[in-house]
């Protein structure tokens, strides 16, 4: 279900990155400020709270465990648009080279525009370390970036 729907969103969505294998979601009207994607919870799973800001991600939970389900509600309390993404990390936590970081990022939510709230359901399918980062503009050296770990 969640497969079909980012399938659907990469097919209508035009790129203004090279292609890629991420999933990315841009909301459905380009015309319109308040277009917010939102999925209803996945039945079991647990609700993750996200929070972003100049130039900061907050989340509710910074632990999670691979196979099961979360339910991200993030919002942007920030002056300015921001995006989601989950990046890998090397097994030290530390993040991965640029290249790496846009090659392999498991999720991308974006434009989330000052008000909004994005909702998706998502599963890590591996333990690993990932980081949750918004790399729109300067954001990301500004410190708009949180490492996370997935357990087994
Ligand atoms: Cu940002």
């Amino acid at each position: 279900m969640l497969i079909a729907l980012l399938i659907v969103a990469c097919a209508n969505t035009s790129l203004t990155k090279p292609n890629t294998s991420t999933p990315r979601i841009t909301p459905t009207s380009s015309e319109s400020n308040n277009a917010s994607p939102v999925e209803q919870p996945a039945a079991g799973s647990i609700t993750v709270h996200i929070t972003l800001v100049e130039f900061r991600i907050l989340s509710s939970l910074k632990t999670f465990h691979a196979g099961t389900t979360y339910y991200f509600v993030i919002t942007n309390h920030g002056q300015d648009t921001h995006e989601f993404k989950i990046l890998p990390d090397k097994p030290d936590g530390t993040p991965q080279s640029p290249e790496v970081q846009f090659k392999d990022s498991l999720i991308e939510l974006e434009p989330i525009m000052p008000g909004t709230t994005w909702t998706i359901n998502f599963k890590f399918s591996a333990a690993g370390r990932f980081e949750f980062a918004c790399q729109m503009g300067k954001h990301y050296m500004a410190g708009m970036m949180l490492p996370i770990v997935v357990a087994s």
